[in-house]
C-alpha cells in the first residue's frame, strides 16, 4: 500500500474552499470537490452504459417533443393550463397515491434493454456529471430534466404533476429522521436498503438495491439558508463556482442529498432514488422565486466565464437530455409562464394548522410549519432518552475552566456557524409569528426535547458494493483506517466535578484538567440538527471514493467525545487489487459534519510514526498484505492472542490514520 500524490483537481478546490471550514461543514466542501473531480474524470473510469438502443433513444426523443408541443400548444391556443407542482405533503391521498403509482409504473415499463424509469436516471451520468454540476447550468439542466421526468409521468397518468419535497418543513422537525416523508405511504425507510415503502426492493440500474443511509451526516435545508439565496438578485450570487458558500443554491442542495445518503451520495446513481427527483422539484421551486425577485432579465442572466466549466458555456447543447435545448434555453420563462407553476409550500403555523393532515406546527422553532412524525420504529426506547436527559451534554458555547464570563457566541466561531448560528437568528424571527409575547429568555423552545438527545447512534450503515457497474461484496477487500479522535469544544457531559465538597461549573470530569483547553480555538462549522450523545459516543465517517474504479464506500466507528483524546478503527472497503489498479481518495468526517486530516505510516523506522499525507491511497498485492478478504481477516492483521499466549496488537499493519481535531484547516498545498 502506497500513497499517491493528490490530483490538481481535487487539490486546487480544497485549497480555494479552504477559508469556508468555519462557514459551512467541511464535509459539504469535500462533497463538492470530490464530485468535482470525478465529474471532471470520468472516462477515466468505468462508466455504467447508456442506453442506446432505437426504442429507448426515440422515447426520449419523443417525450422531448411532447414537451416542446405542449409548450407549442399552450402557446398558440392560449389555453394557459398551467399545471400546478405542490409540497407532497400538501397532495390529498388520492393525488399522491397516483403520482407513487406512475413513478411505479415508469420503472415497471420495458423500454428497450431497460425501463422506463431507468432510461430516465441514466442520462444524468456521463457528461452530464460535470456539465449539470457546479457551474451555471445547475439549475438551468435540472429544470429541463425533472420537467422530462414529469412528461414521463403524464404519459401514463395525465393527472399527475411532480410534487417537491421541501425539506425545511422536516428541518423544522427536531429529528427529521422520524418525518413522514419516510413513511409506507411515501418514500419509505431510509435505514439501509429501502425495504418499505412504494419503491422496496428497487434496483438501481447497475442492479444495485435502492439504499439510504438517512441522517449520517448532511442536513435539510434550513429556513435561513432559503432566506440567504433569496435575499440576493443575481445568479453570480448563488451560484458555483462564485457565490459566497452562505448563499450557494447548490451547497444546500448537496445538503440533502449527503443527509439521505446511500444512492442519493453519488451523483451518477442518485436519480436511482425517487427522493431526488422530488428534492430537485424544491430546488427549482427555490431557483423560480429567486428568479421573480431578480431585478435584471432572468432569462439572460446566465453567468459564465472561465472559472465556470467549459461545458456550462450557454449555448452548448444540454447533455443527455435528447431535448436539443441550449443550457441558456433553461433560463428561459417558458417553463413557467406555459408550463407550470408553482404552489406556495406552507410555511407558518398559520398557514399549515388544521389544514394539512401530514403538516403541523413544528417542534424545532416555534411558529413554523413541520412535517408530522411517521410512527416510530421501536428501535431505541423513547423512555429511556428521556430517563437519561440529567446526564445529557449541553450545547455550551462558553464553559471552561479558566473562563466562566458568558461571551456571545461569536459569528466566526462555535460548533455551528452554518446552520447553529443560525438558531439564534431565528428564534427572534419566529417570536414574531407566533403572536405570543414572551421575553427572549423565556421558553421559546421545548425544554423536554431540548435536552432528550436524537443521535445518530441507533443505525448501522448500509453499502450497495457497487464496483464498476456490478455490486458484490467479493470485488471489495477491507483495510483498517485509525481514528485518533480529540475531544470537540462546546461540550460538557454529566460527569460533574466536586472540588472541596462543591461542584464546579463549566467542566466535568474529563475536560477538568491543566492541558487542554476546549474553548479558545476556531473550530469547523457544523450542522445543528447534529448533536451528541449525552454518552460521548460520537460516529466519525469514513468515505472512500475510487479514483481507478467506480466505486463509492462509507463507514463509521465510534469515538468517545468525552476524553481529551479518543482511538478507534474503522473499516472500509477499496477495490480487490486482484482486479487491476485500486487507486481510492479516502477521507473521513464525524457526525457534524467536520472533517479530518490524512496521516500515512511511515515504514522503515522503528518508531510508529505517521506523518501527513494526501489521504489518496494505492492498493497493491505486494508484501505486506494490509488488507482482507473481509472484517475477520483484517481483524486478524490487527489482534493476534493464542491460547494462553499474550495479546498483541500490530499498529504497524494499520497504513492509513486520520487526525480529527477540528481545527487546523484539514488540506495541505499543492
Ligand atoms: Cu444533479
Amino acid at each position: 500500500m502506497t500513497e499517491n500524490d493528490m490530483p490538481e483537481i481535487l487539490c486546487k478546490c480544497f485549497n480555494e474552499k479552504a477559508g469556508s471550514i468555519t462557514i459551512i461543514p467541511a464535509d459539504l466542501i469535500l462533497y463538492k470537490c470530490v464530485n468535482k473531480y470525478l465529474a471532471e474524470t470520468w472516462l477515466e473510469r468505468y462508466q455504467s452504459p447508456r442506453p442506446i438502443d432505437h426504442d429507448t433513444i426515440n422515447w426520449l426523443r419523443s417525450l422531448g417533443r411532447k414537451i416542446r408541443g405542449q409548450e407549442y400548444n399552450i402557446r398558440t391556443k392560449r389555453q394557459a393550463v398551467r399545471r400546478i407542482r405542490r409540497e407532497i405533503r400538501t397532495l390529498t391521498d388520492a393525488q399522491r397515491e397516483r403520482f407513487i403509482r406512475a413513478v411505479q409504473q415508469l420503472k415497471a415499463r420495458r423500454i428497450g434493454s431497460t425501463n422506463r424509469y431507468d432510461a430516465l436516471a441514466s442520462a444524468h451520468d456521463g457528461r452530464a456529471l460535470g456539465s449539470a454540476h457546479s457551474g451555471p447550468n445547475f439549475p438551468s439542466w435540472h429544470r429541463e430534466y425533472i420537467k422530462l421526468f414529469e412528461a414521463a409521468l403524464q404519459e401514463i397518468d395525465n393527472r399527475v404533476t411532480l410534487p417537491f419535497f421541501d425539506s425545511r418543513l422536516d428541518y423544522n422537525l427536531f429529528d427529521p429522521r422520524e418525518s413522514n416523508f419516510w413513511g409506507d405511504n411515501f418514500m419509505g425507510d431510509h435505514r439501509g436498503v429501502v425495504s418499505s415503502g412504494p419503491f422496496r426492493l428497487w434496483r438501481q440500474r447497475n442492479g444495485a438495491y435502492l439504499e439510504r443511509n438517512g441522517g449520517a451526516s448532511g442536513s435539510m435545508i434550513s429556513p435561513r439558508g432559503i432566506r440567504n439565496v433569496l435575499s440576493r438578485r443575481r445568479n453570480i450570487d448563488i451560484l458555483t463556482p462564485w457565490a459566497n458558500d452562505r448563499f450557494d443554491l447548490e451547497n444546500y442542495h448537496n445538503a440533502v442529498h449527503v443527509w439521505v445518503g446511500g444512492s442519493m451520495l453519488g451523483l451518477n446513481t442518485a436519480p436511482s432514488d425517487p427522493v431526488f427527483f422530488l428534492h430537485h422539484c424544491f430546488i427549482d421551486y427555490v431557483w423560480e422565486q429567486f428568479r421573480q425577485r431578480q431585478t435584471v432579465d432572468p432569462e439572460s442572466d446566465y453567468p459564465f466565464d472561465q472559472r465556470a466549466p467549459p461545458s456550462h458555456a450557454p449555448n452548448r447543447i444540454m447533455d443527455n437530455l435528447e431535448t436539443r435545448k441550449r443550457n441558456i434555453d433553461g433560463y428561459s420563462n417558458d417553463y413557467t409562464d406555459q408550463y407550470y407553476r408553482y404552489a406556495r409550500s406552507p410555511r407558518t403555523c398559520r398557514q399549515c394548522r388544521n389544514r394539512f393532515p401530514y403538516l403541523k406546527c413544528g417542534d424545532w422553532f416555534r411558529g413554523l410549519c413541520s412535517a408530522t412524525k411517521r410512527p416510530r420504529v421501536p428501535i431505541i426506547r423513547k423512555e429511556s432518552i428521556i430517563s437519561n436527559k440529567d446526564l445529557g451534554i449541553k450545547r455550551n458555547f462558553t464553559s471552561t475552566i479558566t473562563d466562566k464570563r458568558k461571551k456571545p457566541p461569536r459569528r466566526r466561531r462555535s460548533t455551528g456557524d452554518w446552520l447553529a448560528y443560525e438558531t439564534f437568528l431565528e428564534e427572534k424571527k419566529v417570536s414574531k409569528i407566533g403572536r405570543t409575547k414572551r421575553s427572549l429568555n423565556s421558553r421559546r423552545y421545548n425544554k423536554e426535547e431540548r435536552t432528550s438527545h436524537i443521535t445518530d447512534m441507533d443505525s448501522s450503515m448500509q453499502n450497495s458494493f457497487l464496483l464498476d457497474g456490478e455490486p458484490d461484496i467479493k470485488r471489495w477487500v477491507f483495510i483498517p483506517v485509525k481514528i485518533v479522535h480529540r475531544r470537540p469544544s462546546g461540550l460538557l457531559f454529566g460527569t460533574k466535578v466536586i472540588k472541596n465538597r462543591n461542584l464546579v461549573d463549566g467542566v466535568d470530569v474529563y475536560s477538568y484538567n491543566k492541558y487542554m483547553n476546549y474553548t479558545d480555538e476556531e473550530q469547523q462549522a457544523a450542522y445543528s440538527h447534529s448533536f451528541t450523545s449525552g454518552s460521548g459516543a460520537d460516529k466519525v465517517y469514513v468515505q472512500v471514493d475510487g479514483m481507478s474504479y467506480n466505486g463509492k464506500y462509507v463507514d463509521y466507528t465510534i469515538v468517545d467525545s468525552r476524553l481529551p483524546v479518543s482511538e478507534s478503527v474503522a473499516f472500509v472497503a477499496v477495490k480487490d487489487p486482484k482486479l487491476n489498479s485500486s487507486i481510492s481518495f479516502i477521507s473521513a468526517y464525524d457526525s457534524h459534519g467536520r472533517i479530518c486530516r490524512p496521516y500515512c505510516h511511515s515504514y522503515g523506522s522503528n518508531s510508529n510514526q505517521y506523518r501527513k499525507c494526501s489521504g489518496v491511497v494505492n492498493l497493491t498485492e505486494e508484501k505486506p498484505k494490509l488488507y482482507g478478504e473481509d472484517v475477520g481477516e483484517v481483524t486478524q492483521l490487527l489482534y493476534k492472542s493464542g491460547k494462553g499466549k499474550a495479546f498483541t496488537r500490530r499498529d504497524e499493519n494499520i497504513f492509513l490514520s486520520f487526525y480529527c481535531d477540528f481545527h487546523e484547516i484539514p488540506w495541505g498545498k499543492c
